[in-house]
């Protein structure tokens, strides 16, 4: 007797691209068997067992990727800085603009005296776009909030984003990202506060997922973020950070030695930090848009990564600072066009290795037996085509769970 597979859904009639392993591991005329919102069975349709599904789909061609993941984003936050748009286009630095008092402070203004409920509409706009486009996780940092109050507000609606819209959301506490004003000159005051306070609130409501920090001269020091890594280890979270986006401080070397789920922007990394991101596992997350938006002209060491088996996941940094950018897809191009990947390295970059920048390799970001139905079919002939079309919508069917979602 030939035993059943009983699922609840059956998807067939496409090429999948499985990015198992970082790769495209095509499968020509695939299927895949979806039950409880897990991969049961995923392989050609012509060796199939034998599979009953109460929902059977069959597309007419084209190819199915897994979905999206942007491992990097600052959704939440209150206001916006087209005006600083403005001041770059006539010259004035980013630093200089932050050191006039605005810049991420700014920002930090507007988010503390928005209410939760506006922050919550006003993020939900901005997600829109990133999900209408294949994206089925996302990351969210706090940041701009700077206080225990108005940090875990922020958190609280990356958490609420998750209940309201068929998306998976890993929120990340990035209290140390600026100094608040009301701590000028006391920095270490503010990290103390920080490691205190924020990251174990944070931790004990169950708000964070990771703890983010920014080491630069203009934001904090790696002795500093070293403080924020031993208590984001004391409340049991891991750890990532936004390093060698402006200078080289060896931040992302410092990140490797506290097991960093990634190291994100990384213009200034050197090989020995390639090297020991390589070492740790940490993901080398890279952001085309902020280094497009700040009209950088050093690119990530792409070729160390390559060189020292570093992943590299790519994201959005969606902010209102450095990159209102509102399209994955988009960051998957310039980061064929301006930081030289393969268009199957950018795709590896906003699926598995983008899951192993939340810690989520073993479950999400490919398509394999276990893995989580969370995936895109789309009408196209490559999956290159994803790195290709500059803007617009591609037409495209989201399964999040094992379900269309509408
Ligand atoms: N690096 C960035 O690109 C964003 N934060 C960070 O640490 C910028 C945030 C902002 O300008 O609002
Ligand atoms: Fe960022």
């Amino acid at each position: 007797m030939t035993s059943v597979i009983h699922c609840d859904s059956l998807w067939q009639g496409a090429d999948i691209v499985t990015m198992r392993d970082g790769k495209y591991h095509t499968i020509h005329q695939g299927a895949i068997a979806v039950r409880n919102g897990e991969i049961v069975w995923i392989g050609e349709q012509a060796s199939m067992p034998a599979i009953s599904a109460s929902n059977i789909v069959t597309f007419d061609g084209g190819i199915i990727t897994p979905g999206l993941i942007d491992c990097h984003t600052h959704l939440v936050f209150g206001g916006d800085r087209s005006g600083e748009f403005e001041q770059r286009l006539n010259g004035v630095s980013y630093a200089e603009i932050a050191a006039q008092g605005g810049g991420i402070i700014s920002t930090v203004n507007a988010t503390r005296d928005t209410s939760e409920a506006q922050l919550l509409e006003q993020a939900l706009f901005r997600l829109q776009p990133l999900l209408a486009e294949g994206v089925t996780c996302v990351e969210i940092k706090s940041g701009y909030g700077l206080t225990p109050q108005s940090e875990l507000k922020m958190l609280r609606v990356a958490r609420q984003l998750a209940e309201l819209l068929a998306i998976e959301v890993k929120t990340t506490c990035l209290a140390a990202h600026a100094l608040p004003p009301e701590y000028r000159g006391r920095s270490d005051d503010y990290i103390q506060l920080v490691c205190d306070t924020i990251i174990p609130q944070a931790a004990e409501a169950g708000l964070a997922d990771a703890v983010d920090a920014f080491c630069e001269h203009l934001a904090f020091s790696p002795e500093q973020v070293e403080r924020v890594f031993v208590a984001a280890k004391a409340a049991g979270l891991p750890v990532k950070l936004h390093a060698e986006q402006l200078s080289p401080l060896a931040g992302s070397s410092l990140a490797a030695r506290y097991q960093a789920l990634s190291a994100d922007h990384l213009e200034y990394a050197t090989e020995a930090d390639a090297i020991a991101m390589s070492r740790a596992g940490t993901v080398a997350v890279l952001l085309p848009g902020a280094y497009y938006l700040l009209r950088e002209t050093q690119c990530p060491p792409v070729e160390f990564f390559r060189k020292h088996g570093v992943p590299m996941a790519i994201a959005s940094d969606a902010n209102p600072g450095t990159s209102p950018a509102l399209s994955l897809r988009l960051m998957i191009n310039m980061a064929c066009t301006l930081f030289h990947l393969t268009p199957e390295e950018a795709l590896a970059g906003v699926t598995l290795h983008a899951a192993q920048a939340l810690g989520l390799r073993e479950s999400h970001g490919s398509l394999e037996t276990g893995k989580k139905a969370d995936f895109v079919h789309w009408p196209l002939s490559r999956p290159a085509e994803l790195a290709y079309w500059l803007g617009g919508q591609l037409p495209c069917t989201i399964i999040f769970r094992g379900e269309v979602r509408q």
